[in-house]
């Protein structure tokens, strides 16, 4: 072969390695950054095995108060605070809920959570997608358009290594966990059609807490699900800590998706001695969590003070005492 041929084809060659690198590099910066996680036993692990523990915050209703939701804040609770994982609660029923709102408001919403979802990967941070049932307490309520809903996401999302699903926030008003059980299997099944790893989180009965009823009789046929608990600190303590013994013990993969420590009604006064416990229980057993919530609301679990309408670069006097508390617990 002439030296002139053989030097345009290995030119070439060189050329496409490069191109194959670079797009494949650029497709890893948004797709496969922060990497894919799973559930091992009761464990939340990374592809190398290693535990996990999510450490994060959640916005409060995303029609509410969607300021929240921009690239400089998520950069910098994951810097200053360091956070590695932001829940996006979208309420079905108050507050222009997905459910109970117009068109317009749903598209609004999804277009929301793709910011959401886009900015949590450029920031490095996992992300939880929460279906935020509240007052419709029976997630079977809105179960038709949680399937849709589900549906649309897990085909949008499915090559995004830091999303996870929270496909009913807090069920309640009777909702027993046989009820949640085949809601959640349906909801399941739809999202593993398309996302076949993503890490489901699961409600539990009584606003989330009844972890050992879901002990006794856990999904089963599907990899990567957890199974939530949430607690307020000035409300519940150790019954409730035991109750998730008990649900660990049994095996069953635990997910602290929201908790606070003022009282169930997101008011009143902190119990930062129970918040403490709380804290200590769950990092010993390496269990994740979220807190309730990012808003300068005027309320106790309001983590920026209501005086302040920074949406990102708090200092210490911008947090309420919560913000103050938690933000010195995690950093
Ligand atoms: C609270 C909000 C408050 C809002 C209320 C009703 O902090 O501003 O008016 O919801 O929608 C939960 C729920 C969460 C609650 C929170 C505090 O998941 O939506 O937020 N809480 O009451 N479960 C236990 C407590």
């Amino acid at each position: 072969m002439k030296k002139g041929r053989k030097y345009l084809i290995w030119t070439a060659g060189m050329l496409l390695v490069f191109l194959l690198a670079v797009s494949f590099g650029s497709t890893k910066a948004e797709a496969a950054k922060p990497s894919a996680l799973h559930v091992e036993g009761t464990r939340l692990v990374n592809a190398k095995g290693r535990t996990v523990q999510l450490r994060g915050v959640s916005t409060h209703g995303l029609s509410w108060f969607p300021q929240y939701v921009n690239q400089k804040a998520f950069t910098y609770m994951k810097k200053k605070w360091k956070i590695n994982v932001v829940r996006l609660a979208m309420y079905t029923a108050e507050y222009n809920g997905y459910c109970t709102g117009d068109d317009q408001n749903r598209k609004n919403l999804e277009k929301l959570i793709d910011k959401g979802v886009r900015y949590a990967a450029k920031a490095g941070l996992y992300v939880i997608i929460d279906w935020h049932i509240l007052s419709d307490g029976n997630p079977g309520t809105y179960q038709t358009q949680a399937v849709s809903f589900f549906r649309k996401m897990a085909k949008k999302y499915k090559g995004y290594s830091n999303v996870l699903y929270e496909i009913c926030n807090e069920p309640n008003g009777g909702a027993g966990w046989g009820t949640i059980r085949s809601y959640a299997d349906t909801v399941v099944k739809t999202i593993r059609k398309y996302d076949k790893k993503a890490v489901i989180l699961v409600g539990t009965p009584t606003w989330s807490q009844d972890v050992d009823e879901a002990a006794k009789d856990p999904l089963k046929g599907y990899g990567n699900l957890m199974y939530t608990l949430h607690f307020y600190a000035g409300t519940h303590g150790q019954y409730l800590r035991d109750k998730a013994q008990a649900a660990l013990n049994a095996g069953l993969p635990l997910f602290v998706s929201e908790f606070g420590i003022s009282d169930a009604s997101g008011n009143g006064g902190l119990n930062m001695e129970e918040g403490k416990q709380w804290l200590d229980f769950l990092d010993k057993n390496k269990i994740s969590y979220v807190a309730w919530n990012l808003s300068n609301k005027d309320e106790s679990s309001a983590l920026i003070r209501s005086s302040c309408q920074k949406v990102t670069g708090w200092k210490k006097d911008d947090l309420s005492d919560w913000g103050r508390w938690y933000a010195a617990r995690l950093s």
